[in-house]
């Protein structure tokens, strides 16, 4: 085995976005463009030598090359250990599990989270630092400006690596160790939930659909709910990884887990339905006949927190992303703890929880978690629901409906406008921003504009401040309007518009969400243009 120092040239746009650089598998199949990025990453964190790196994907095409080649070079740069995932896979919560659990340095996760997958899908690398959680921007801008600068990179002409066969090997002077990706993070489930109480459930005849949609919950899913919790097989559906999900988007909402929520409409409905996305970090939770949004989902996780083992001393405080409705807010509020709002992503979460200010964390964009690790977790928010269910003896929907009589009904919905050419999408939110100082105080179609800006945040625990996060314009009434351009998408611009209304009264708690919504879309479109600059008449996607 030698080690090789490769002369390379730099790629334009390796720069990280919200989680990770995500792009076409063509454009990382192109050579040297995986090896500029991870020489960029080695090179921001400086002398790797004696650092123990845990390595891990979510499956996809291309999962399996890029972890040979990052095993490589990982060996060439001194990296005493790495830990990877059997077969090369890792879900996003697990591989943060394991860099906590066993003190590694850090972390690649191989994923790109709920786009589609396969030879003309997305590939996506992210690095996670030491506390298990993504990189904060301060590492991600340092990574990017490596890849602009870098001229070679270093890399071992070792063989490939046997992946599916746990145990130890060795490349050059660094050790491998091939770990069962479901154990580590299994066993911290059980010491977080009540794994008896749920057990019981299941015994007496709860039923239960769990769509993996052949991304890489599957086999956790299989362990932990049909295994270790005995819930019947057939439990998981969709439970097989597959590199290219099926052909299906890995991203669990009501319109791309159309099939799950068909299921959970009909006559002979089970008690509780659950989906995952490519890398399991996001979750949809379903009852007979309701979809809970996220945004509910994470204030009745707060609410009912003491129900789990793990969250018996109560809760520290709440974190939910600016685009989140602020159903959390007011469960905070009653619990008399505090509730941050950060801009979207999970790393924005990572200083509140590493200072121990909040336990829970959510975002609208299915993502639920808590400080038990650093990314947010999917089966962990099924596992809570399960708790939920198993304590109460209620329904979904009956805990849905009580909640929302106890602190009123957040009606939610997100409006994607996928891509649409990339001036256009600036166009818009340039037209928007140069509104802003003027909509204060004005009345638009019954409604009163409160406060309207471009979010900013400062982080509390470091100072570090992020803008430009989005446009909001807050109506007094506590309504909503959002506009944002997501940083995950990797055809054009994704215009996300987030639309939220408040309802005290119990009365008027069945209205179906975009109805209760409309108005405040249509102020939206006439504010921003956005279906004359995008010369689309309706979103792509409606959640
Ligand atoms: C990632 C981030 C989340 C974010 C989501 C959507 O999730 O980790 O924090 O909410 O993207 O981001 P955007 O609106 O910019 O597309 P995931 O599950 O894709 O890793």
């Amino acid at each position: 085995m030698t080690i090789h120092t490769v002369n390379t040239t730099t790629f334009a746009g390796q720069r990280p976005g919200t989680s990770g650089l995500r792009k076409k598998v063509s454009e990382f199949q192109q050579p040297a463009y995986l090896e500029n990025f991870v020489q960029s990453i080695f090179n921001t964190l400086g002398d790797c030598a004696g650092q123990t790196l845990v390595l891990g994907g979510d499956g996809r095409y291309f999962n399996r090359h890029a972890i040979q080649v990052i095993l490589r070079m990982a060996a060439a740069h001194g990296f005493a250990r790495v830990l990877v995932g059997q077969g090369g896979i890792l879900s996003t919560p697990a591989l943060s599990c394991v860099v906590r659990k066993r003190a590694a340095s850090g972390g690649i996760v191989l994923s790109a989270s709920h786009n589609p997958g396969g030879p003309d899908g997305d590939f996506g690398i992210k690095y996670n630092i030491a506390n298990g959680g993504p990189a904060p921007e301060k590492i991600t801008e340092a990574i990017y400006g490596q890849t602009q600068v870098l001229s070679e990179y270093r890399i071992s002409d070792a063989g490939d690596l046997d992946l599916d066969t746990l145990g130890r090997a060795r490349i050059e002077q660094m050790d491998v160790e091939v770990i069962d990706p479901v154990a580590d993070y299994a066993a911290l489930m059980t010491d977080l939930f009540d794994f008896a109480a749920i057990k019981a459930l299941f015994a007496g005849g709860f039923t239960m659909r769990f769509d993996g949609m052949h991304a890489v919950s599957g086999p956790y899913a299989h362990a932990i709910l049909e295994g270790l919790l005995g819930a019947p097989r057939g439990t998981v559906i969709n439970g097989t990884p597959l590199e290219d999900f099926g052909g299906h988007h890995p991203d669990p909402n009501p319109v791309n887990a159309a099939e799950l929520v068909a299921l959970m409409s009909a006559p002979d409905a089970p008690d509780f339905g659950a989906a995952s996305d490519g890398d399991a970090d996001r979750n949809m939770i379903v009852g007979r006949g309701i979809a809970v949004t996220p945004s509910d989902s994470l204030a009745i996780i707060a609410a009912n927190a003491a129900v789990a083992p793990g969250y018996r001393g109560g809760i520290k405080g709440i974190a939910r992303s600016m685009p989140t409705s602020t159903a959390p807010d007011r469960v905070a509020h009653a619990l008399k703890v505090p509730c941050y709002e950060t801009p979207t992503g999970w790393k924005y979460f990572g200083n509140l929880m590493d200072a121990g200010m909040v336990t829970l964390c959510g975002e609208e964009s299915y993502g639920t978690g808590s400080d038990h690790i650093r990314e947010k977790d999917g089966l962990w928010a099924v596992l809570f629901w399960l708790n939920l269910l198993a304590a109460s003896g209620k329904s979904v929907d009956t805990l849905v409906r009580e909640h929302w009589a106890r602190f009123g009904r957040n009606y939610y919905s997100r409006h994607d406008y996928e891509a649409v050419e990339s001036s256009a999408a600036e166009g818009l939110m340039a037209h928007l921003r140069e509104q802003l100082p003027a909509l204060a105080d004005q009345v638009i179609d019954g409604y009163t504009v409160d406060f309207a800006d471009d979010f900013v945040y400062k982080d509390p625990v470091d100072g570090s401040i992020a803008s430009k996060q989005g446009v909001r314009i807050v109506m007094t009434d506590g309504s909503r309007i959002v506009f944002r351009l997501s940083g995950t998408g990797t055809e054009g611009a994704t215009i996300r518009l987030y639309l939220e209304r408040y309802e005290r009264d119990v009365a008027m708690h069945d209205i179906p969400a975009q109805e209760a919504l409309a108005g405040l879309a249509t102020i939206a479109d006439r504010l921003a243009g956005l279906h004359q600059r995008t010369g689309r008449d309706r979103p792509t996607v409606t959640t």
